[in-house]
């Protein structure tokens, strides 16, 4: 595999992905006994969605992955013959247990199947009462799949995302004392079809910071979200509308776990933004999001931070400190390029309108992508409309919400690995996209203001070691 992929510009060499072929949802995230355990959705015979089965990595610092054989592959039962969708892993009294969405025959009719493995998570058993949950019947659904599940005394409590015709999203909340005969207890949220989307993904429920936070992945929306709120007597009561998890055009089904430490980890798939017969050609399709660590603001938000394991990551060094940035004259630092990096920039607006970061900028702009802070507007943007020469790349111009405190510098965190940038800015904004310059010169980096003056307070440049093959 190292041939085959050596030499390809657009492959992540330090966000996760599978050794080929097609990976999209995280699931069955765990700290099992010290390690860390990565479950994927994988179709292991092309760099397309089908014939799901579940992909398994192990690592002991969320950052260097060991491959580890597909832990979960559909039948030969019946019951999961058209695919092994999303799921969860599960410490039930020291024995690892996954559960998942089965799917089965030509419409994948859905229900709920579970699995047994071995001390290590590399063998898994499916259990002889499969499945254990089948849709309820008094509902008119346009979806059932995907879970999350936690413990309370005696009883697992576990949510199955779901859309109820004509009505919306909503998650369905059950409850069993093994694991195998569950009760339903009827919706524990349910949204508006307008607002929130007609079915939602990937569930995930789990308390921060003395509040709750719900997680979902809506169709239509193809992009995660977020609600906080109160989870109590079978309910989840959100304390608003929803809120952006990743603007940035490609994070989708996110899962987070709670590791040994107590912290809350969320890792999201990097869908790919190029076209699927590129996707094919390539032999491999979709990443991993960094580890991100989940903490809550005083407003109620999420803040996302790269894992600290991430720094373990950084090689070769260099840094700027007080460079002028002039009204509309990017500067590029002394030697800077490349398109395995993490920056940490820290600038001063002053009285610019704009301020940001270019990368994987070819010598005379013909490519480049703008990582770029609007005053006026108080957002961070990610402008694509140039990153690739390639029209069957996403070139748009996304952007989330960023106000500054007067004085406050913009501090912008950014992870450019091929075609990967993840953005993390001010602990409080947050965007990963896709990108796929043509040119084998798109590697510079620029510093730049528009509509005023700026300074660059500090620039940190790492060159960032490569771990995937
Ligand atoms: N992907 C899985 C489903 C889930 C969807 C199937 C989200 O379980 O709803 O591959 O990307």
């Amino acid at each position: 595999m190292r041939t085959r992929f050596q030499g390809d510009p657009h492959r992540p060499a330090y966000h996760f992905l599978p050794p080929a072929n097609w990976m999209n949802d995280p699931n069955g995230l765990i700290h099992w006994r010290g390690r860390y355990h990565m479950f994927y959705q994988h179709n292991p015979n092309g760099a397309f969605w089908g014939t799901m089965h579940w992909g398994h990595a192990a690592s002991s610092d969320l950052v260097r992955w060991e491959h580890l054989p597909i832990a979960l592959a559909p039948g030969p039962e019946p019951y999961d013959d058209a695919g092994v969708y999303s799921g969860i892993a599960l410490d039930d009294h020291g024995v690892p247990t996954i559960m998942y969405t089965a799917t089965s025959g030509p419409q994948s009719a859905p229900s709920v199947a579970l699995a047994v493995g071995d001390q290590d998570l590399v063998t898994w058993r499916k259990d002889e009462r499969n499945p254990v949950i089948l849709p309820p019947p008094d509902l008119d659904l346009t979806g059932f799949r995907d879970h999350t599940a936690w413990r309370e005394g005696p009883w697992w409590y576990q949510l199955i995302g779901a859309g109820i015709r004509g009505v919306g999203g909503a998650v369905l909340l059950y409850r069993s004392q093994d694991l195998r005969s569950w009760e339903y207890l009827g919706p524990a949220c349910v949204g508006d079809a307008a607002e929130s989307g007609t079915m939602w993904e990937c569930p995930d429920l789990f308390a921060l910071g003395g509040r709750h936070v719900l997680v979902i992945s809506p169709i239509p929306l193809e992009r995660a979200v977020y609600f906080t709120g109160t989870y109590a007597a079978h309910r989840f009561t959100p304390d608003g509308g929803f809120r952006e998890l990743d603007p940035g055009g490609s994070l989708y089904a996110p899962q987070s776990f709670r590791d040994a430490r107590g912290r809350r980890i969320m890792f999201g798939w990097l869908r790919e933004e190029r076209a699927q017969a590129a996707q094919i050609a390539a032999g491999w399709s979709g990443a991993m999001s960094l580890p991100r660590v989940l903490s809550l603001l005083p407003d109620g938000g999420l803040s996302q931070a790269p894992a600290p394991e991430v720094e373990t990551l950084r090689q070769a060094h260099a840094r700027w400190e007080g460079l002028a940035l002039p009204d509309g004259r990017p500067v590029a630092p002394d030697g800077l390029r490349g398109d395995r990096l993490e920056l940490l920039a820290v600038i001063d607006p002053g009285e610019a309108d704009a301020v940001g970061l270019a990368v994987r900028a070819a010598p005379v702009g013909e490519e480049r992508t703008l990582l770029l802070y609007e005053r006026a507007a108080g957002r961070l943007v990610v402008d694509r409309s140039r990153a690739s020469l390639d029209p069957d790349t996403a070139r748009d111009v996304r952007a989330c919400a960023l106000a500054l405190a007067p004085g406050e510098p913009l501090r912008l965190r950014v992870f450019v690995d091929r075609s990967v940038i993840e953005t993390f800015a001010n602990e409080r904004a947050c965007m990963a996209s896709r990108v796929y310059p043509t040119r084998p010169d798109a590697l510079g980096v620029e510093l730049f203001a528009r509509g005023g003056a700026a300074r660059l307070i500090a620039l940190d440049a790492w060159e960032m070691e490569a771990v995937t093959a």
